[in-house]
Formats: structure tokens, C-alpha cells, sequence
């Protein structure tokens, strides 16, 4: 085996977006594309040079053989030591977990998320930084203008690592320990977590169903709910991680998640019913006739933690991000804790959670999480709720009545209109900015708009700023919508709306029909069918 650098030479549009770089796959299998992002990834950190590395993904197809791309790499780069999920997987979370637990310098994931797998699909990359967490903007923004001015990369050419048992081997002069993907994170949960009580729960006649969605997540979920907690076999479908997650489009949300939904809305549901993403990072909870909106869960969660003996001393504050639902605010506001409001994706959570401001964070697109890790983690929110269950005796249509008649109902809907001919969606967000200094005092319908902004954020940590993360309408009374452009999509423009309106009395109705008078408002204000000839949405959450 030799180390060895091969020419190259830049290659537009490297740039991360909202979790590191999605393309679809045959890009990724590109001559040099995969190698000159991963070079200026690490140029982008200063180098590898004797550092550690964790590195997994989530089993989607290229997985494997981009793991060994980066790890040759990692060698020829100086990197001490590299630690590696057996057959190259880790789920996000557990990988941020091993990141901080080994001490290690940070890690490459390999993930396109929710996004559907296979040659034909997507495919991403991205960095984490040693506290676990997605590399922030600075980083990204390094490594971006790095894959500008390449001009070669490192690495060993020989033969590929044997990925599939745990154990150590070299690789040139780095070591790669092959390890458990599973185990670590197990451990993590039962110290957060009453397994007893949950286990008792489950023996008592709960019956649970967990969607893993033919991704990451199947062998995390039978490790826990079947094996751990005594679950009967078949509580954990579609468990096994597939190259192409087996055509299914693993986006835990009512739409693709549609047959565990299916079960929950029939007779005879299940008590809990729960699915994740490609990745292991999303969750969405459903009680049996009872779909949980994911604002909704983490005030759910906001309000209840300190029945989990890993925040039985309560939380430390709370972030979410701006679309999400003002929900967890009115939890934070009853309870006295901190509420924080950051720009989409998880990487403006980690200064909030590593400076000790906050111990919960969420977002209204699935994720939850705490300072256990520095990602969003579905099953940790599944265990969650299946400890709030246990502690409280109440099923889930229960916890949400009170909840509700406790809190109010902030009924929430995101609108999704995806395949946006780029240069329209640009138009129309070109347009509707332009539109904001006079939106002030205008009414549509009944609804008059208080204030219009694009939204900027400060971070209170570091003073970093970002700047256009998402346009905001808000209308006397409080009601509101957001809209912005999806930063994970890898052809066209997703168009994201969030709409949102708070009610005290009538907790109910369903959200569609709650929110019909800012759905017709927001139709008026960016009129998304002149510019782009859509009528209606294409996934709505
Ligand atoms: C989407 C979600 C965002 C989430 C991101 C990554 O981003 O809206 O809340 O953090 O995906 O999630 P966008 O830019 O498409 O709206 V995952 O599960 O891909 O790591
Ligand atoms: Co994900």
C-alpha cells in the first residue's frame, strides 16, 4: 500500500447546505467528487494530522464504499486513528455519541437524512465538530471555499478495510477500531431512561409499533424496545437497513410514513406507534387515533422531562427552531425556563447546549433532542414519550388533552411544495422580501399583519450572525406564517410554509381547518399559484 496524491481540480456547487452536502448519488460517484470534498473537508479543519476520527452512516447505497474512500484518505492525510461503525454504520445520533464519549476530534457522517437511497437517489456528507455536533456555519463556509482552489488530494491506494468485524486493524499507519454501533448507544438510553418502568408498561398490555423505515434505525429499535424492554418480536417494522431503504422514502411524517399511520388510525390501534428517518436522527410519535405534531411533542417534552430520571433535576432552557410551533414557549414561560430561537437545522442548537443555556431543543420538521448527544435523536424521543407514558399511567391521546387544556392549542401545519423550478422559487422569494417593508397594517381576510421580517439570528454564544433564514408574517392575535427554501433538497426548490395559530378554547379542530384563514392569507401575500402554478401542496405535515 501506497500513499499517493492525485491531481484535481475544483468542482462547482461543494457547498454544504442546511446538513452538509447532498447530491444525488451518481454525483457523489463522480471521478474525484466524493475525494476533493472530503480533502477540503479536512483542509477545511486545519488538517487530520494525528487526530481521531469517528466515521459511519446510515447504510444507504455508496455507504460502504464512500467509507472506504475516506478512510484511505483519513490514512494518507496523517489521521492517528480512525473509529468506525461495523459494516460502516452508525446513526447520526449514536455517531455524535461516540464522537464526545472517545474524545475524538470530530467525525464524518454519511447521510442524506430522510431522503430517499440508492443509485438513483441521494446521497450526503458532513462534518461534526468534537462536541458532537454538525460543523457550524464558519466551518461549512470554510470547507466550501476550500473546495474552490484543490488542486489535489491524499490517499493510500490498496485494498479496502474489512469492515465487518469488530476488532482493530491498520490501515497504512492509522489504526481503525471496528466497533458496535449499537451497544454505546443502548447504554446511553438506560442511563437516561426508567427501563423498568417502561418495561412493566410494555408487559402490562401496551403494545408499541416502531417504523424504522428500512433505514438506520431497525437494528437500534430491537436492541431497545424488543430485546431491552421485552417487546414482542415484530414490535420493530421494516428493522433491516437497506441499501435503498427497499423503495421506501424514509421521512417519518403522516406521508410516508403511511403505513405505520394506517395501523394507528384503524381499530384496534396499537398504544404507541412511532417512526424515524434514513438517518435515525427524526421521529414522529402517533397514539392510536392521536397523530402527535412535532411542535406539539416537544412542549410535550418540555413540560414532562423531569419524569425521565436523566432530568429529574429539570431542564436547563429550551430551543427551537424559528418555524417550529410557539408551543415550548408557553411551556418555558409557565415553568420559568429560558426559551431560545434559532434558525433552521441543528447546528445553531450545539453554542446553546455546550454553553449550558439549554438541555432540550426541537424542530417542527421531526427532530428532537437533548444535550445527551449534539444531534437530533429519534429513538431518544420515542423512549421519551414511553417514559412520560409509564410515569403519568396516560396514553397519548390523554397526555395531548391535557396538554392542551393546560397550555392552549397552537395549531400548526407545514406546507410543502416541492420540485420548484430553482429559478421561480428565487423569484418569488425575490418578491416577497421586496413585499415586506409595506406588509405592516394590511389585512387579508380578517387577519391584519402586525409585522414582516426575514428573519436574522445573533448568536448569543459566539456573536456569529445569519442572515435570510426564513421570511416571517406575523398578524395581530399572534397567528403567523413562515415560509423559506429548503436547504437538503438535491433537484428544484422545496418551498417550506409554516402556518400557525394559537387557540385557548376550541382544542379540536382539525389544523387544516383551524388555520384555513392564514392559509388563504399567506396564498395572498406570496402568491406561491402565479408564480409558480401550484395549487396545492405536495406533503403536508
Ligand atoms: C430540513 C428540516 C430541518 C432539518 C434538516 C436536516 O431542512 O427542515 O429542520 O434540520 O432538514 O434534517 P430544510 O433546509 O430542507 O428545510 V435531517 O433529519 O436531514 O439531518
Ligand atoms: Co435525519
Amino acid at each position: 500500500m501506497t500513499k499517493t496524491t492525485i491531481a484535481t481540480a475544483p468542482i462547482e456547487g461543494q457547498k454544504p447546505g442546511t446538513s452538509g452536502l447532498r447530491k444525488k448519488t451518481r454525483v457523489f460517484m463522480d471521478e474525484h467528487y466524493l475525494e476533493n470534498f472530503v480533502q477540503a473537508m479536512f483542509d477545511g479543519i486545519g488538517g487530520v494530522e494525528g487526530k481521531v476520527l469517528v466515521v459511519g452512516g446510515d447504510g444507504r447505497f455508496h455507504n460502504d464504499v464512500a467509507t472506504q474512500t475516506i478512510l484511505a484518505m483519513a490514512a494518507a492525510n496523517g489521521a492517528a486513528r480512525a473509529i468506525v461503525g461495523q459494516n460502516a454504520l452508525l446513526s447520526t445520533p449514536a455517531a455524535s455519541n461516540l464522537i464526545r464519549t472517545m474524545q475524538t476530534d470530530g467525525g464524518v457522517i454519511l447521510s442524506a437524512s430522510h431522503n430517499p437511497g440508492g443509485i438513483d437517489e441521494d446521497f450526503g456528507i458532513k462534518f461534526n465538530m468534537p462536541n458532537g455536533g454538525p460543523a457550524p456555519e464558519g466551518v461549512t463556509n470554510a470547507i466550501f471555499e476550500r473546495t474552490k482552489t484543490l488542486d489535489s488530494y491524499h490517499i493510500w491506494q490498496g485494498d479496502p478495510v474489512d469492515l465487518s468485524q469488530i476488532g482493530v486493524t491498520k490501515l497504512g499507519d492509522m489504526q481503525v477500531n471496528i466497533v458496535d454501533p449499537v451497544a454505546a448507544y443502548v447504554d446511553l438510553m438506560q442511563s437516561l431512561f426508567d427501563f423498568p418502568a417502561i418495561r412493566a408498561m410494555i408487559a402490562g398490555g401496551v403494545d408499541v409499533r416502531f417504523d424504522a423505515m428500512c433505514a438506520i434505525t431497525g437494528p437500534y429499535g430491537r436492541a431497545i424496545l424488543e430485546d431491552a424492554l421485552g417487546a414482542p418480536a415484530g414490535t420493530v417494522t421494516h428493522g433491516t437497513p437497506l441499501p435503498d431503504f427497499g423503495g421506501m422514502h424514509p421521512d417519518p411524517n403522516p406521508t410516508w410514513a403511511h403505513e405505520l399511520m394506517a395501523e394507528m388510525m384503524g381499530d384496534d390501534a396499537p398504544g404507541f406507534g412511532a417512526a424515524s428517518d434514513g438517518d435515525g436522527d427524526r421521529n414522529m410519535i402517533v397514539g392510536p387515533n392521536c397523530y402527535v405534531s412535532p411542535s406539539d411533542s416537544l412542549a410535550v417534552i418540555a413540560a414532562n422531562a423531569h419524569l425521565a430520571p436523566g432530568y429529574k433535576d429539570g431542564l436547563k432552557g429550551v430551543a427551537r427552531s424559528m418555524p417550529t410551533s410557539a408551543a415550548v414557549d408557553r411551556v418555558a414561560e409557565a415553568m420559568g425556563l429560558q426559551c431560545y430561537e434559532t434558525p433552521t437545522g441543528w447546528k445553531f442548537f450545539g453554542n446553546l447546549m455546550d454553553d449550558g443555556r439549554v438541555s432540550l431543543c426541537g424542530e417542527e420538521s421531526f427532530g428532537t433532542g437533548s444535550d445527551h448527544v449534539r444531534e437530533k435523536d429519534g429513538v431518544w424521543a420515542v423512549l421519551m414519550w414511553l417514559n412520560i407514558m409509564a410515569a403519568t399511567g396516560e396514553s397519548v391521546p390523554q397526555i395531548m388533552a391535557d396538554h392542551w387544556a393546560r397550555f392552549g392549542r397552537n395549531y400548526y401545519s407545514r406546507h410543502d411544495f416541492e420540485a420548484i423550478e430553482s429559478e421561480k422559487a428565487d423569484v418569488l422569494m425575490s418578491a416577497l422580501r421586496a413585499s415586506l417593508a409595506g406588509l405592516a397594517g394590511q389585512s387579508f381576510g380578517p387577519l391584519t399583519v402586525a409585522a414582516a421580517d426575514d428573519y436574522a439570528y445573533l448568536d448569543p454564544v459566539d456573536g456569529s450572525r445569519s442572515e435570510k433564514q426564513g421570511v416571517r408574517v406575523v398578524f395581530e392575535g399572534g397567528a403567523r406564517f413562515v415560509v423559506r427554501l429548503s436547504g437538503t433538497g438535491t433537484s428544484g426548490a422545496t418551498l417550506r410554509l409554516y402556518l400557525e395559530k394559537l387557540d385557548t378554547e376550541q382544542l379540536n379542530l382539525d389544523p387544516q381547518a383551524a388555520l384555513a384563514d392564514v392559509i388563504a392569507a399567506a396564498e395572498d401575500v406570496i402568491g406561491i399559484k402565479a408564480h409558480t402554478g401550484r395549487t396545492a401542496p405536495d406533503v403536508i405535515t
